[in-house]
């Protein structure tokens, strides 16, 4: 997976990402990942990338020559095909050839991400991530590359450096070797609508608090039962959204049952 990130801001993206999990992952190969400076394609002399909005208001808006520019040098680069790239390696893949990668905009006004875009997304060859600035980009630029809109969750952040990053590690994981264990990328919270359940480690004692008893049983079946159990609890608590729709079998509507909580299908 090549992904790209128009920015403003590059070292922020490089030196948020090069380490721990994808930072592995970029050391063997497995994820690429280029920052590209957006000012450094400006036809402005003093470097200038935004202006003051047509109709007035506060802020400034980045202009589309830039961006538009930028987008063009990436394109060029997908096309030209990266040095260590195999021929024939990405033709399972979903982007077409010589066709144009997804290019996301990252915009608070955009469809809020998720595990599932997660997954998806894993399965492209190349991403373009666009990063905004200031009170937003010109959207005739915007008209003309962005393929999907999207926001990382309601809140507003100064600029998509952050969300790009959140996107970025989250569509790693799903890439084959970038975790340790196969997996677990699978078997994890949102996976089935469950929340993960608590994990423990060593000591068995810790100031005076044990290790649940059935995690040290090596009941296979039983310990599999209370993670199950610790889930629904969880999920019931945090996230009565999900709860709603976790797939409830008969051995789970007992325990719900016996703890008094609530349940709507299953
Ligand atoms: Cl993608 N950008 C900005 N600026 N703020 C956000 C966001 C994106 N997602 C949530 N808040």
């Amino acid at each position: 997976m090549n992904f790209y990130v128009m920015t403003l801001f590059p070292d922020m993206i490089m030196n948020g990402l090069n380490t721990s999990i994808t930072g592995r992952a970029m050391e063997n190969g497995i994820i690429k990942l280029e920052a590209v400076n957006i000012r450094d394609y400006t036809n402005d002399k003093h470097k200038h990338v935004d202006d003051y909005p047509y109709g007035g208001g506060a802020g400034m808006v980045m202009q589309p020559q830039p961006v538009y520019d930028c987008y063009n040098n990436i394109i060029k680069k997908i096309n030209e095909g990266t040095p260590g790239d195999i021929e024939g390696e990405n033709s399972e893949k979903n982007e077409d050839a010589g066709g144009k990668p997804r290019v996301i905009f990252l915009t608070p006004t955009g469809k809020t991400f998720n595990q599932q875009m997660a997954r998806e997304l894993a399965a492209e060859e190349n991403l373009v991530f666009l990063c905004g600035h200031y009170e937003g980009i010109d959207q005739r630029v915007l008209d003309m590359i962005v393929t999907d809109n999207v926001s990382i969750g309601d809140y507003v952040l100064t600029g998509g450096e952050l969300p790009a990053m959140v996107m970025i590690d989250a569509i790693s994981r799903h890439i084959k070797g970038v975790l340790n264990n196969d997996i677990s990328a699978e078997t994890e919270s949102f996976t089935d609508n469950l929340l993960e359940y608590p994990q423990y480690t060593r000591p068995e004692e810790f100031m005076g608090v044990k290790v649940p008893e059935v995690l040290l049983s090596g009941h296979h079946a039983n310990i599999e039962r209370w993670r199950r159990n610790q889930s629904l609890i969880r999920t019931h608590q945090a996230r009565p959204d999900m709860f709603e729709r976790v797939e409830l079998d008969k051995k789970d509507r007992k325990f719900l049952m016996e703890n008094n909580i609530k349940y709507g299908k299953g």
